[in-house]
């Protein structure tokens, strides 16, 4: 479940959070295909519970009314020619799949899709589920059902996390209904999982119900990357969830934004990974920020987002010139920040905007950071240092580093009041090399800054201090 089945040589999944089926179709063939990104994950594509107090949130696609695949994404079939555009583009797609629970309790409704669901009767006929499938007293022991206490594991698995209906992931009929679920996404050609609050479901339940999910028709079993909150001081570890993938790694986030905020040397990055207390590379998907910490939701607070672009292009163009782990790009839609269960844009019967772009650039609210040339060229950048180690690595002073990824690319960074202005060792072949942050390779020529680099791998590198963008970045795949 480890694999992200990455085609090509790429690396990386960007998040398009809340974007239509047939945005991300677009999206797949004139931009994440030939800038190399590995894949897309998706908002959840089944039916969700329609909340209108506050109005149509994004949190209401938290809150499942059943596997129908309708969202305000689209439909089924606009589902299934996003996925077969996205493969046929080299992009694999990954779900987000919401299976701890179904809608918060009480309420009577519809969900997206027309399914009707009694969350007082703990009724859903568009599965159907009924109150035997889920957790009730005689294993969460909280008088309210809620989730009060983290410290106790029993609680947070058998409990409601924040009143949602919590279901019996260790029946046999439940797991049947997921499993069924998450079999229809592999046959429509989806690669791999994102499993929303899997610390909230038992690790051997989740063994139990991947027993039951198929392989993908090209091999192998689906990528599957399980949310686990695990920042330390709680007794739920995301090591216990290895056996079925990988886990979202909410430390790392934290830590670079400690570094790019200036609160941690920069220099003490040399041994990052591993070596900072965080699980192995092949078990990581890591990320600077996502849909929820990045408005204070699961987790929340202190992690670098697109609101502080510069420390947040740098801390972004770290995470993807390391090796470390499989990195995920966050893709963000502008919302008012005092209100944060804004959805995304939207027109006025509350369908979602299409995404709209100018040159490179998104517009009519979304942010689009994979758009964003210090984030895309890196991407490029690190499918093409893809299976080299960091090599030559520089400190001249806390807050100035670089290195490079064996004989492939090389990377220099400076949050210091002072410029870099030195001679490196950049382990590359002799030339002339495009920054791809200043500027873009296009037809052999370099629309910023270059770099030459002499027979012996040195170079003069230059590193602004005061500038909007204090990096320099250079590769094999642009050569001017
Ligand atoms: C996740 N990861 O493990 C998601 O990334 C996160 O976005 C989800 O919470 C969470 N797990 C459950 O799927 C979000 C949001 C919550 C929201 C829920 C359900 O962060 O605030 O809760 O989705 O929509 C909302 C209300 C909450 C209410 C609940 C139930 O904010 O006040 O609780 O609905 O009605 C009474
Ligand atoms: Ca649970």
């Amino acid at each position: 479940f480890t694999d992200p089945h990455c085609i090509g040589g790429r690396d990386g999944v960007v998040h398009l959070f809340e974007w239509k089926w047939n945005d991300i179709a677009a999206e797949c063939e004139r931009f994440l295909g030939p800038y190399g990104f590995c894949a897309v994950q998706t908002s959840p594509a089944n039916e969700n519970r329609v909340v209108t107090d506050p109005n149509r949130p994004w949190w209401e696609r938290y809150q499942p009314v059943s596997y129908k695949l309708q969202t305000r994404s689209g439909t089924e079939a606009e589902f299934r020619s996003m996925v077969q555009k996205c493969n046929a583009a080299g992009v694999r797609i990954y779900v987000d799949v919401v299976i701890n629970h179904m809608t918060g309790a009480g309420g009577t409704g519809h969900g997206t899709g027309g399914s009707s669901y009694d969350a007082n009767a703990l009724q859903f006929p568009g599965v159907p589920f009924g109150p035997t499938d889920f957790n009730d007293g005689s294993n969460c022991h909280t008088g309210d059902l809620n989730i009060h206490n983290y410290n106790n594991p029993e609680e947070v698995r058998n409990c409601r996390l924040v009143s949602l209906l919590d279901l019996k992931m260790g029946k046999d009929y439940v797991r049947g209904k997921v499993a069924d679920f998450l079999n229809h996404l592999i046959d429509l050609g989806v690669a791999g999982f994102r499993v929303d609050a899997a610390k909230h479901m038992w690790p051997a339940d989740l063994v139990a119900l991947f027993s039951h999910v198929k392989n993908l028709p090209s091999g192998g079993q689906p990528f599957v990357y399980q949310e686990v909150i695990d920042q330390g001081g709680e007794p739920i570890k995301g090591e216990e969830y290895f056996a079925t993938g990988r886990v979202t790694n909410f430390k790392f986030g934290l830590e670079l934004a400690k570094v790019f905020r200036r609160q941690n040397p920069m220099k003490f990055l040399s041994n990052f990974g591993v070596g900072w207390g965080m699980w192995a590379t092949d078990k990581v998907v890591n990320f600077i920020d996502n849909h929820d910490n990045q408005r204070g939701h699961g987790g929340g607070g202190g992690v670098l987002t697109h609101w502080e672009p510069r420390p947040y292009k740098v801390a972004s163009a770290f995470m993807l010139a390391h090796p470390y782990g499989f990195p995920r790009v966050m893709s963000s839609y502008e919302y008012n920040r005092a209100n944060n269960y804004e959805g995304p844009p939207h027109n006025a019967d509350m369908s979602i905007k299409s995404v709209t772009l100018s040159g490179m650039t998104c517009t009519g609210g979304w942010s689009c950071e994979h758009r964003w040339r210090q984030i895309y060229n890196m991407v490029a950048f690190r499918n093409m240092a893809r299976g080299t180690a960091v090599n030559n690595w520089w400190s001249g002073s806390d807050y100035q580093i670089a290195f490079s990824r064996g004989n492939k690319a090389f990377i220099a960074l400076n949050l210091e009041s002072h410029d870099i202005n030195t001679n490196l060792q950049t382990g590359l072949p002799a030339g002339t090399y495009c920054d791809v942050i200043s500027g873009n390779y296009e037809n052999g020529h370099c629309t910023g800054k270059t770099v030459t680099v002499g027979a012996d791998g040195h170079a003069h590198i230059q590193v602004c201090s005061s500038c909007d963008d204090p990096m320099v970045a250079i590769h094999v795949g642009a050569k001017v």
